[in-house]
């Protein structure tokens, strides 16, 4: 049964937000705080009756601060996300990610709010010289949006010391599944490739194709949001919210031509200005402190994924 305990989803019109609305349904009330920047009403639709929905964007404090007074948690995911976005146009990205940043933690700590789970971003290590990645290694940015969301875990944790307020950071690592949008040239690389896919034209690879990210597929990422909100002692920390796999490009683009039979060579590009070259997550801290227990394979995650653009 549902309790009457309010939850925030910042960037819940989105795809990792939506999919965390769904998982936060029969667990109290629900309410998505959205500017449809990014994000779209379409990922709503079938909760539409079922959640309040704001279109206030984060940068406005005022809007901000009624709509998140009294709530339980606040799950902190609006973002503008990229990181060749970040650097093609840092000003909003820098207004979004960290004055936006602090407007939710200080709404939340005026708000008197029990806990924010934020939602970080394992671009923050860069280019460390060993894997899997540490939460104790130092972080290394190498883009503004990097930057912007390490700085946001900063707040998260100095709002706690300071101000008191739970707030729990995760580090997402490659976040995929269905709904993430393929429209924009900053879309996540495995919406690009579905999208090639289904249309069976070429996708363009970034460099030699050798770059490996540990994708994880967004309902793990969900379910691990909830867990982070509900654990005991974690205030003020941050983990890893990766899968712990690693796999290249051109592994990933190879293993979907297989899954449809098809043959459609990559057009290489050069690489991209801001690039992580490989990324894989230690999850032990996070199964441990958190009960992270990520379920869906890439082989599976794929597949559903591919399921979901056929349909959509
Ligand atoms: C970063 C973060 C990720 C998340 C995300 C949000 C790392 C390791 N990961 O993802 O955790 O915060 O930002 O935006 O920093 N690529 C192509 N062809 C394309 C598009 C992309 O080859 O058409 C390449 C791209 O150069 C990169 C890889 O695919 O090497 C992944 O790119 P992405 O934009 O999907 O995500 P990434 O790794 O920047």
């Amino acid at each position: 049964m549902a309790s009457d305990l309010k939850f925030i989803v910042t960037g819940g019109a989105g795809f990792i937000g939506s999919t965390l609305v769904q998982t936060l349904l029969d667990r109290g009330r629900v309410a998505v705080i959205d500017n449809l920047l990014t994000g779209h009403e379409a990922n709503l639709e079938e909760v539409r009756g079922q959640i309040e929905f704001h279109n206030v964007d984060i940068r406005d404090a005022a809007a901000l601060e009624p709509v998140i007074r009294g709530a339980d948690t606040v799950f902190h995911l609006a973002a503008i996300p990229s990181v060749p976005r970040s650097i093609d146009d840092p000003v909003p990205s820098h207004q979004v990610n960290i004055d936006g940043t602090f407007n939710v933690f200080r709404a939340a700590a005026l708000g008197k709010v029990r806990r924010v789970v934020y939602a970080a971003s394992s671009s923050a290590y860069g280019d460390t010289e060993v894997l899997p990645k540490t939460e104790t290694m130092t972080p290394l940015p190498k883009s503004p949006y990097a930057v912007q969301k390490l700085l946001g875990e900063y707040y998260g944790s100095v709002f706690h010391s300071c101000f008191g307020l739970e707030a729990v950071s995760l580090r997402f690592f490659n976040v995929y599944g269905p709904r993430q949008d393929p429209a924009s040239p900053y879309s996540g690389v495995l919406s690009l490739f579905m999208k090639h896919l289904i249309a069976r034209t070429c996708p363009t690879i970034f460099g030699d194709g050798e770059q490996s990210r540990d994708f994880t597929f967004v309902e793990d990422v969900a379910e691990l949001c909830w867990k982070a909100s509900q654990a005991s002692g974690v205030a003020g920390k941050m983990y890893n919210a990766g899968n712990g796999n690693q796999y290249t490009l051109n592994q990933i683009w190879k293993l979907l031509q297989q899954m449809e039979g098809v043959n459609l060579p990559a057009n290489m590009a050069p690489p991209r200005a801001g690039d992580v070259r490989h990324s894989k997550a230690d999850t032990s801290a996070a199964v441990r402190d958190l009960g992270h227990a990520p379920r869906v394979t890439i082989e599976q995650g794929l597949k559903r994924t591919l399921e979901w653009y056929r349909g959509a």
